[in-house]
């Protein structure tokens, strides 16, 4: 991964050119926080879309906060979070969870690597540790990271953060399959590419809520999506 700056760019985004998505499934205890601290921290002019598929009140807090909702089955994360990547409007485009695990503080640092001229910012929550992760949902993440960090043939830190932010045109120009491993392939695909993508820091939080990814059957089809992307990027 680059540690080299990209070449300046001539825009200078600004929170009117972001849009915050999300999946969200059965939300209501942390949706309200996270659409808040978004408001907050981005003087309330950053798009929000959530994809959700929730039978509790997740959509009606959305809409109250302002975000457009569209409306989808549950059929998993990924298929959640392509449409709402594909739904947003703006040139900058972040992706969170909405469980209140990540920090919406951060988001002035994501965009400003976007402005540096990166094309992928991903948050890094091994780097300080992630103690509020389940320990096997860790180990499996740094797992993971090795993984494909030896079939990509560069040192990735977390290929499975659901924080990072994205040009929009990077987004329409790759054909996205993944589900539970869409996290994976929204940075494997771009690494091959040589796109310009670069890892940050990031603090992760208690989730708010329980998870809906089961750890072992969601584990197996990471490790296979992170196998079937790299090999598939590879031999393009
Ligand atoms: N619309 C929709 N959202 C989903 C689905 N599965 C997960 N999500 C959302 O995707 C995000 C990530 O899921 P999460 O349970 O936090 O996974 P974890 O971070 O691995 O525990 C959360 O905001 C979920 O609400 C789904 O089938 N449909
Ligand atoms: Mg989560």
């Amino acid at each position: 991964m680059s540690t080299q700056l990209p070449g300046e760019t001539d825009v200078t985004y600004t929170f009117d050119d972001v849009s915050v998505v999300m999946g969200t499934y059965n939300e209501e205890d942390a949706i309200g926080t996270v659409l808040s601290d978004v408001a907050d921290v981005t003087d309330d002019r950053a798009e929000v879309v959530c994809v959700d598929g929730s039978s509790d009140r997740t959509a009606e807090i959305a809409r109250e906060h302002g975000a457009r909702v569209i409306e989808q089955e549950p059929q998993g994360y990924g298929v959640a979070v392509r449409e709402a990547v594909l739904a947003a409007d703006r040139p900058v485009v972040v992706t969170t969870d909405c469980d209140d695990t990540y920090p919406m503080e951060r988001l002035p640092d994501f965009l400003d690597r976007i402005n540096q001229g990166y094309d992928v910012v991903s948050g890094d929550r091994l780097y300080y540790g992630a103690e509020t992760m389940p320990a096997f949902n860790r180990l499996g993440n740094h797992a993971f990271a090795l993984l494909a960090s030896l079939l990509v043939g560069e040192r990735i830190h977390d290929t499975t953060t659901g924080m990072r932010a994205y040009r929009r045109e990077l987004i329409q120009q790759i054909h996205w399959t993944e589900n539970t491993g869409l996290s994976a392939e929204l940075l494997l695909r771009p690494l091959v590419r040589e796109y310009d993508v670069c890892e940050i820091p990031i603090e992760y939080g208690e989730r708010k809520g329980e998870t809906t990814l089961d750890p072992i059957s969601g584990g197996l089809a990471i490790g296979k999506s992170i196998v079937k992307v790299c090999l598939e990027e590879r031999l393009r």
